[in-house]
């Protein structure tokens, strides 16, 4: 039983059957079907003119803060977002910015920090090149950032001329919890990326989204970071499916979310904020077990349950469409058995 990510889930036959009848064509030319199909629905769902398909999250993040930025620029994120925890230093690394980490509260930053953080027109100071958001918020445990908190943001950020992009691996997962379509966010940004390859269970790939004039520029960023491929349809053509048909779905990820955190929170020794279960993220504290993170995740992986460490003392548990009710069940009913 594996909840160490919603990476984990590998393509449906629907998905593998459009792998294999995939049309192509030489993606760098332009000439791929399936790939400038995919790009045109993920435009239109998202919002936005046009629209750019990217081999990873990682990637797409990237590739915005190289369009958006110039070297020496500083960049105003969540002290705890991806891109600046878990995207190894690529900021700095390949695009040359410096990184603004502002604390959030439940992943979301106050609009007032941010204002505060853009800089002046003073000879000393950077220039702020972009303020980055994440929702859901990974490390906060899947919280959703509210659509009223991102459009304050965005409010500040244009009256300061400065470009906000959305890091929306998983923005499916709030719109779904939100129960309103992914515009109600994407509205309030001017560029976002989301991942096909996580809950919506294709194998590869991730979108970016934005302007005509911003997507031309980041299709040149990404032609020099090289990836720009070429019969890639075949992996487009599950990334359509994936639009199509699986974002519904992450529904029953978040049910059996809140099931897996209500029944670890009834374990002595765990402690789980179940109200603060809002998607497929579950952030589970195992300090007063007295074992280490190491020891903790030994023992279920014996049971036959995989989780990641998160932090000293926290592991992340993340549902996914390849765990199941039932499977969620015995999962708690083991974890007591091996406090036990
Ligand atoms: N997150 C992965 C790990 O890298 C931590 C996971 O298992 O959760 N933004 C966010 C908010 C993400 O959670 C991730 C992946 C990415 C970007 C990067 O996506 P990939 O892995 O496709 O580069």
């Amino acid at each position: 039983m594996d909840f160490r990510s919603d990476t984990v889930t590998k393509p449906t036959e629907e998905m593998r059957k459009a792998m294999l009848n995939a049309e192509v064509g030489d993606d760098v030319y332009g000439e791929d079907p399936t790939v400038n199909r995919l790009e045109t629905l993920a435009a239109k769902i998202l919002g936005k003119e046009d629209a750019l398909f990217v081999t990873s999250g990682t990637q797409g993040n990237q590739v915005a803060i190289l369009t958006h930025c110039r070297p020496g620029d500083e960049i105003i994120l969540e002290a705890e977002s991806h891109i600046f925890l878990y995207e190894a230093g690529a900021a700095s690394a390949l695009a040359g910015v410096q990184t603004r980490p502002i604390r959030g509260i439940k992943g979301a930053m106050e609009p007032s920090d941010v204002k505060k953080a853009i800089r002046s027109d003073d000879i000393h100071h950077p220039y702020s090149g972009l303020i980055c958001l994440e929702n859901t918020h990974n490390k906060a445990g899947g919280k959703v950032i509210p659509i009223q908190t991102m459009k304050a943001i965005y409010e500040i950020a244009r009256e300061k001329d400065v470009p906000v992009h959305l890091d929306g691996a998983r923005l499916f997962n709030a719109a779904v919890a939100a129960g309103v379509p992914v515009t109600e966010f994407t509205q309030y940004v001017d560029t976002v990326q989301v991942c096909l390859s996580k809950g919506l269970s294709a194998p590869v790939g991730s979108i970016l989204a934005g302007s005509k004039s911003f997507i031309k520029e980041a299709r040149k960023w990404r032609k020099r970071l090289g990836g720009g491929l070429r019969q890639v349809g075949v992996l487009a053509a599950p990334g359509i499916v994936a639009l199509e048909k699986m974002v519904d779905r992450l529904a029953e990820d978040h049910a059996n979310a809140r099931q897996l955190a209500e029944g670890l929170s009834t374990i002595p020794g765990l402690q789980v904020d179940v109200d603060g279960v809002e998607t497929n993220i579950i952030l589970c504290n195992i300090k007063e077990t007295g074992l280490s993170n190491e020891q903790f995740l030994t023992r279920m992986k014996e049971a036959g349950i995989l989780a990641v460490p998160f932090d000293d003392g926290v592991i992340r548990f993340v549902t996914h469409r390849e765990v199941t009710g039932d499977m969620v069940q015995i999962a708690v009913q083991r974890i007591r058995q091996l406090i036990g």
